[in-house]
């Protein structure tokens, strides 16, 4: 592949001297260039740099705490104030997780990130039908100020800061913060924190919106507004690349989608009337730090340059903190495997060196069981020890900005510089991050690069340890943290219904309409859902990415046989609908499944998002498809896979069908799980890293052509 690369054209030029040695010891005809790394950002690492890759003028005069801030937000950096030790968490109830963060800020953790759970993100409370399979599965479940105000209980929200995860529901979740504070004392004023607030990404990658674009848009500038009068020390909004990253961007793409987004919103908070000095020292960054460790780096450098550079020309602030660019990151959960699961502990440290090289003031490092399940006590510990380690023992927090001046460094981060800012202009030439959004475009260009880059995996171009290469004789197991949502969710409802109780209902009704008694996170979110709709995203598959990365090998080809010999026997071509079910929006996976199987051979259907089961039975039903394969990445497969397998037979014994669709399950599934979901009628079922073309052969071989 890199004599092809060298062929397509890409040429630089490298000292004789080395390339003469360099020859011999390849047998290279041209070594600079044969050794030319293409990467998915669509940039050639070259094997050697040199003083004329970098532009010295343009580099001499960068300090830290100095525009345009390439090499820090802050003068002195962590040579004075380490970055904060943030780990995001949150499940089951507010008690379990309230009991959590005290322990781990007794072990070291500096600040709070709260994880809300699916049914609170997508605003219904715990008793609503919609949120059966998620209450209290991948983040807290917070009904009511009640629930928000034990969530904090003995944590000083003056001295602590805390990072709230939402997007969707973030009027009822800034309201109950803001609540549970003054009732234990502490005022607006004195709140420290950030909330996401960050809804143009979730409408590209994340999906827990719930209104359509225009009332979320002025929902986040009424939120901005509010916090720059009232809550000076609160950082409004967390403009997210890391879902970006997550759902398969490569750097360019996050960096520029991110910083593109930033400027939607200073927009609409400046339309709305604020001042862009009134709003901008409060915005904050969140990346994704993933395993291409000079890239990372080079990522945070390049987003501060063109965050400053932006800022500048389209708004040209009178403060300098407007210019400035602070950002949290969090290592790469896509880059976890679920083969080998110990391997992930060293993925996530050199991935939070990265970040930190790359001088965030913030940083999450997952615990090396994610692609399993929730981190356990145990492997929580090792995922902040891994920071504490990088601060207390190793040195790197004592010089500022160490890759500074380093040729490779610098070139990469002008090359980031520069595609982000073509991106940034794209976008800007077609209206901006809201217009583009609509368009589907970003969206579709990051699913792309997902498809390719599974291909990538799984035709072994891109080796991932234990996974696709040097896979371990005998699997490790690890202790699975399973939380019982049927427990979390009787628990919830019994505090939902004291709460209800012991209010004044017919004041509660009266006064819903403007929202200000103890009403429920649900309440007032279908309030808003009455007078805003619901938002439905795009159900758009990439056809072609996957087999044109994958290239023709023989595995290819057979499994496209075997796809054509059903075709030819059953009279048509399997058909599978690759469904989501609950209030889990990560469809990565959803849309790489649908892409590969579609490459190889199958006609296939794409479900909604927050499906119950029953509307994947009438669809698949409709489709009259073979397969329904389910997508699960947030543990409701316990509660929803059974629950479909029985409406799809009932609904194929009352069409008159002699056997329903079968039902493959892949995702995130703790091995503990896999009994379960054979025993309650799932055929097949994939964990992480299952390579497509075997999940089509084995899916294949569970089905009779009818
Ligand atoms: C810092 N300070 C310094 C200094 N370093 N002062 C002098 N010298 C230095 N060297 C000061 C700052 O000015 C600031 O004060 C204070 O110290 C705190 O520093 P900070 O840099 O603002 O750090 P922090 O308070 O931690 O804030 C970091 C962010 C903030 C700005 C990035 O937005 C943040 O914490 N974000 C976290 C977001 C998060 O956790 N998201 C989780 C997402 P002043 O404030 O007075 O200036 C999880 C998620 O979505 C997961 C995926 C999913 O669910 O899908």
């Amino acid at each position: 592949s890199q004599r092809s690369l060298w062929k397509a054209g890409q040429s630089f030029e490298f000292p004789e001297k080395w390339a003469k040695l360099a020859k011999k010891e390849t047998g290279f005809e041209d070594p600079g260039n044969q050794l030319l790394w293409n990467t998915p950002e669509g940039i050639y690492v070259k094997p050697l740099y040199l003083p004329r890759d970098i532009d010295m003028k343009e580099i001499s005069e960068d300090l830290p705490g100095v525009y345009p801030f390439t090499r820090g937000p802050y003068a002195t950096m962590y040579t004075q104030k380490p970055w904060t030790i943030r780990q995001y968490a949150g499940f089951s109830t507010a008690e379990a997780s309230n009991a959590f963060y005290k322990k781990s800020i007794a072990a070291g953790g500096q600040g709070l990130s709260v994880a809300f759970d699916l049914p609170t993100h997508r605003g219904y409370d715990s008793d609503n039908e919609r949120a059966m399979g998620d209450v209290g599965l991948a983040g807290v479940a917070i009904d009511t100020v009640e629930d928000m105000k034990v969530l904090f209980n003995g944590i000083a929200l003056d001295k602590i800061s805390v990072s709230m995860t939402m997007n969707g529901a973030v009027l009822p979740v800034m309201a109950f913060y803001i609540v549970a504070a003054m009732e234990s004392g502490v005022t607006p004023e004195k709140l420290t924190g950030t909330i996401q607030n960050d809804i143009l990404k979730e409408y590209m990658t994340r999906n827990t919106y719930i209104y359509p674009p225009e009332p979320s848009l002025r929902i986040i500038s009424d939120i901005m507004g509010y916090c720059s009068k009232n809550m000076p020390r609160f950082n409004t909004i967390s403009i997210s690349g890391y879902h970006m990253q997550e759902a398969g961007a490569p750097a360019h793409l996050e960096l520029g989608f991110t910083i593109a987004d930033g400027i939607e919103y200073v927009r609409c908070g400046t339309a709305a009337g604020a001042s862009v000095d009134d709003l901008a020292p409060r915005f904050s960054f969140f990346f994704g730090i993933g395993m291409n460790f000079y890239m990372e780096v080079a990522k945070l450098r390049a987003a501060r340059k063109l965050w400053a550079h932006v800022m500048k020309k389209y708004f040209n602030p009178k403060k300098e903190k407007s210019l400035l660019l602070r950002t949290h990151c969090q290592t790469s959960g896509y880059s976890l495997q679920a083969q080998d699961p110990y391997n992930n502990v060293v993925r996530t440290t050199i991935e939070a060196m990265a970040a930190v090289m790359g001088g965030t003031q913030s940083l999450h490092t997952n615990s090396f069981d994610e692609a399993i399940a929730l981190p356990t006590e145990f492997s929580a510990r090792i995922a902040r020890n891994t920071q504490l380690i990088l601060q207390h023992e190793t040195g790197i927090s004592k010089v500022i900005d160490p890759w500074a001046g380093s040729y490779m460094m610098e070139a990469l981060t002008q090359e980031l510089y520069n595609s982000g800012l073509a991106i940034v202009e794209e976008i800007e030439a077609l209206g901006g991050m809201a217009k583009a959004v609509e368009s589907g475009m970003p969206k579709l260009k990051i699913e792309e690069c997902a498809a390719r880059k599974q291909a990538r995996i799984d035709a072994g171009l891109d080796v991932v340890v234990g996974v696709n290469k040097y896979k371990p004789e005998k699997e490790q197991k690890v202790d699975a943290f399973i939380i019982d949502n049927q427990a979390v969710k009787e628990s919830q409802l019994k505090k939902l219904a004291s709460v209800k109780s012991s209010r004044d209902q017919a004041k509660v009704d009266k006064a819903l309409a403007d929202l200000k008694v103890r009403a429920t996170l649900g309440e007032i979110s279908e309030t808003l859902a009455d007078i805003f709709g619901r938002h439905k995203g795009g159900l758009k598959i990439n056809v072609g990415a996957y087999s044109s990365e994958y290239g023709n090998s023989d595995e290819v080809t057979k499994t496209r046989e075997l796809v054509d010999k059903f075709a030819k026997e059953a009279g048509r071509r399997p058909r599978i609908l690759v469904a989501k079910m609950g209030q889990d929006g990560h469809d990565r996976g959803q849309k790489v499944i649908a892409s590969g199987f579609a490459d190889l051979g199958w006609d296939v259907d794409i479900g909604s998002l927050f499906a119950t089961p029953n509307e994947v039975a009438v669809q698949a039903l409709d489709a009259d498809v073979h397969v329904v394969g389910i997508s699960t990445q947030a543990a409701g497969h316990r509660t929803l896979v059974p629950a479909l397998v029985k409406e799809l037979e009932t609904l194929s014994k009352s069409a008159g069908l002699k056997v329903a669709p079968k039902v493959v399950v892949g995702g995130v599934i703790p091995e503990g799980d896999y009994d379960m979901l054979y025993q309650a009628g799932a055929v097949a079922v994939f964990g992480p890293g299952t390579q497509i073309p075997a999940a089509v052969r084995e899916v294949l071989s569970k089905l009779q052509p009818q």
